[in-house]
């Protein structure tokens, strides 16, 4: 194991192959990518920082590995996010330049999209992607202290916080996920996760990248092209899982896999014994957060048992602080964590950074859990209601609330996350309104955000329930099917 991010990374493989790496249906060597790396990382050196215009192409990787070899935190942006998203994350991480694929530069330049790049409202020079360009590069590997990504992920209440994710991290959290997975270059690995969060691009691109394991991205993570993948590890949140054990001739094709690996949200035990059924195996559960990268997991030569996210990784520690006044011996409370894979605080926001960490230093997941007698974790809950996890997306009540506010129509909103059998939650969010559709409203949460941050359902109400001191209180919300 190995602090340095590049060391593996960056190297060239024996055994490389043609299609080293695929990406929605497009493919290069590992030796390709480097090159095509090592001529963004010539044209970005000495940036604060780079945003890149993450979709899921070969582009997306070759620029994130050039800012990794350049030293240049690389800020993935959601291909479809909207203006007020899009220029809250540019402007809060002071990137300096937006990369992304030549060919999405040319259509914005002719005025055909109006994607990230083209009818810019945050003024920022965009740098075309284009894989025919090659450079060797052969600087000296940053510091393991240096920031090597800026997520930005949401709070319960405001904008997306960027999270400084330092090199030394990610390195920690491979290293440690390999040896739990057993992960080798003799592994394939398949999934078609974003490539704008943890799940996809840190495990599922640096992972493979770092291990030497090919990598069929699918481009989305549909069943059906999950089993043409032929990957021998395979990555999905539990929507994805379960809408394989919805199509059981898709399922089936996974029966030659090594091993199936759930993450982001909780993976409901029908889920997990619908894969048990249909593919031979149980799948491997693991738990992180974007703040802490993967901290838990079930082993691939160990019990894996439904609703447990096993033991902590090589290096992490893990407690449970019980809410105050819980009868004594509570087994049951909030899990908080130290260890060599968390972030390097929320950027420019260091009262939000203290308020993450108690004052002894452990960081506060805000999930309720449960440590059971052999050291197997249980994520039970969660502490706040205003963060809704949905198809694996966290997505702060605020950010929506604020969005719909910016609607002319709307006077008041409340947004909570309703339990729903595909996404584990969908955004319901209930309005005081006038003059505005169900439809509409939805599309322009989509437009000014991200699509899945939209509502998927709209509750108009005369008044939202308040309490006597006006404070409205969503507990007190009606079913959204009641109304
Ligand atoms: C529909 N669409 C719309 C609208 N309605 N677009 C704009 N406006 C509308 N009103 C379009 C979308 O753009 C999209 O188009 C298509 O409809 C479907 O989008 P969506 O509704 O999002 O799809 P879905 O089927 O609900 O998506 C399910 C999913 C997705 C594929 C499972 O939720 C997903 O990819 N989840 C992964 C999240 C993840 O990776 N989380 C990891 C976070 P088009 O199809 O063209 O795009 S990291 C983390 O949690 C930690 C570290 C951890 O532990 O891993
Ligand atoms: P994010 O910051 O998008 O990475 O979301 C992190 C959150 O996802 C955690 O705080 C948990 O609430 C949730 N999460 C991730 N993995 C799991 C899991 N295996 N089981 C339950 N919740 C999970």
């Amino acid at each position: 194991m190995s602090e340095v991010l590049l060391s593996s990374l960056a190297e060239p493989l024996t055994g490389d192959r043609p299609d080293a790496l695929s990406v929605a249906g497009r493919h290069c060597s590992r030796e390709e990518l480097l090159g095509a790396a090592g001529a963004v990382a010539a044209r970005i050196a000495g940036a604060s920082a780079v945003a890149v215009r993450a979709d899921a192409s070969l582009e997306t990787v070759a620029a994130v590995v050039g800012g990794l070899l350049a030293g240049v935190p690389v800020v993935p942006l959601p291909p479809d996010s909207g203006p007020a998203e899009r220029d809250h994350i540019l402007r809060d991480s002071g990137a300096e330049l937006l990369l992304e694929a030549a060919e999405a530069v040319t259509a914005a330049v002719a005025g055909d999209d109006l994607g990230p790049g083209g009818g810019v409202a945050a003024a920022i020079e965009t740098v075309p992607v284009d894989l025919r360009q090659r450079a060797a590069w052969s600087k000296a590997e940053p510091s393991p202290d240096a920031v090597a990504l800026i997520l930005y992920t949401s709070g319960t209440t405001g904008a997306p916080k960027g999270v400084l994710i330092p090199r030394r991290a990610v390195a920690a959290d491979l290293d440690a996920l390999a040896e739990a997975w057993g992960w080798t270059p003799d592994d394939t690995l398949a999934h078609g996760l974003p490539l704008f969060h943890v799940h996809g691009l840190v495990l599922g691109v640096l992972g493979a990248l770092r291990v030497g394991s090919p990598l069929v991205h699918t481009g989305r993570p549909t069943p059906q092209a999950y089993a043409a993948a032929r990957g021998s590890l395979y990555f999905g949140v539990p929507t994805v899982w379960g809408r394989v054990v919805r199509d059981a001739a898709a399922a089936r094709e996974l029966r030659g896999a090594r091993l199936l690996v759930s993450g982001s949200a909780p993976l409901p035990a029908p889920v997990f014994r619908g894969l048990e059924e249909l593919t031979g195996q149980r799948p491997v559960e693991r738990y992180g957060m974007t703040e802490t990268l993967i901290t838990l997991s079930t082993r691939a030569d160990g019990e894996r048992r439904p609703g447990s996210v096993g033991t902590p990784l090589p290096g992490v520690r893990t407690r449970i602080v019980a809410e105050p006044g819980a009868e004594a011996g509570s087994e049951i409370g909030e899990l908080q964590l130290t260890g060599p894979t968390l972030f390097a605080g929320y950027l420019g926001r260091e009262e939000a950074t203290a308020a993450s960490y108690t004052d002894d230093g452990w960081f506060r997941t805000g999930d309720i859990a449960a440590i059971d007698p052999d050291g197997f974790h249980r994520i039970v809950g969660r502490a706040s209601t205003d963060l809704i996890k949905t198809g694996g997306y966290r997505v702060g009540a605020g950010e929506v609330e604020n969005a719909l506010l910016d609607h002319a129509g709307v006077r008041e909103a409340a947004v909570v996350g309703v339990a729903h059998e595909d996404l584990g939650q969908e955004i319901v969010a209930y309005v005081v309104a006038e003059g505005a559709s169900e439809r509409e409203l939805i599309d322009f949460v989509a437009a000014r955000l991200s699509a899945h941050k939209r509502p998927r359902r709209v509750v108009f109400l005369e008044e939202l329930p308040r309490n006597a001191m006006g404070k409205p209180q969503k507990r007190l919300l009606p079913p959204p099917d009641a109304s």
